[in-house]
């Protein structure tokens, strides 16, 4: 058996993420507009016994979303999307033994739901809302910084890069100063490339080539590519048609050094992540 260092441990609220090697987050949609599983999970019933199954199927992470990045999407209140994810994240905490990671950009919701169980913060927009750095310092939980630039409503509006990787590195690293700024230390935190956002499909591509880069980071990476439409644009499929290239790229970012996979299709990429991890563990 191999001694896992201590630094490979993350806490996560009142559970522990080994950090050495990978792990499946499933997601859990709580909008009534996703764009993917078309807001069948906003029921809080049906919601639980989707966590249920991902669990069950062996995620380690599960990550409840209430506000929409859907280009065009409406947007939330901050009540209304407190009001889509507590409830959740209360039954969750209650009855499953996982890590509940909030897909929130919301101060008000990272506290009321730090609160009830969350374990993880996870903000596509890195903190960046007004308080949002205060309030996720406040938790004491650990936060996933995701790349983006602008909101997801102008987002796809020609980005431009002249090094993509380059450019989500250095964005990620003025992230992580100022989270320094308000206490948040870096063991806390888990870095996100952030594909989809603010990225043509060349820049996704080769974003997820050049991944390694974002090692020099020193911190954790979370990918997140499951029905991606640069899956959709690479090979032609509609989101119904798109696992087989979102495990493709789960593999590769498992190769890449990736810790935990941000996916809709949890039984299949744990069996991406336990295939390799028998190759790689043999002699
Ligand atoms: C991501 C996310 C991602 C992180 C969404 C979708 C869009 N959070 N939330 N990384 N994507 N950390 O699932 O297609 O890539 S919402």
């Amino acid at each position: 058996m191999t001694l896992v260092p201590s630094s490979t441990r993350l806490p996560c609220g009142n559970r522990v993420l080994d950090l050495a090697h990978t792990h499946v987050m499933g997601i859990l949609n709580v909008t009534p507009d996703s764009f993917s599983d078309g807001g069948r999970f906003s029921q809080l019933d049906a919601a639980l016994r989707h966590a249920e199954a991902m669990v069950a199927a062996g995620a380690t992470l599960i990550d409840v979303g209430g506000e929409s990045t859907r280009p065009g999407a409406r947007a939330v209140s901050p009540l209304e999307e407190l009001e889509r994810v507590a409830p959740i994240v209360e039954r969750i905490h209650r009855e499953l033994d996982v890590i509940i990671s909030v897909d929130t950009s919301t101060p008000a919701v990272m506290r009321e739901t730090a609160r009830l169980g969350a374990g993880l913060i996870n903000d596509v927009r890195s903190l960046r809302r007004d308080g949002a750095l205060d309030a996720a310092a406040a938790t004491g939980l650990p936060v996933c910084l995701m790349h983006m630039l602008g909101e997801p409503g102008d987002m796809q509006d020609n980005p431009h890069y002249d090094d993509v990787t380059s450019e989500v590195g250095a964005f990620l690293a003025e992230r992580m100063a100022s989270c320094a700024a308000v206490g948040i230390a870096a063991e806390r935190i888990i870095l996100d490339p952030g594909f989809g956002f603010a990225k043509n499909l060349q820049h996704n591509l080769s974003l997820f080539k050049h991944m390694e880069a974002l090692h020099a980071l020193g911190r954790p990476l979370l990918v997140g590519v499951s029905r991606k439409s640069m899956i959709g644009q690479a090979l032609n499929r509609p989101v119904g048609e798109r696992l087989h290239g979102g495990l493709a790229l789960a593999a590769l970012a498992v190769v890449k050094g990736a810790r935990i996979l941000r996916v809709h299709d949890v039984a299949e990429t744990v069996d991406v992540v336990r295939m390799i991890t028998a190759v790689e563990s043999a002699e």
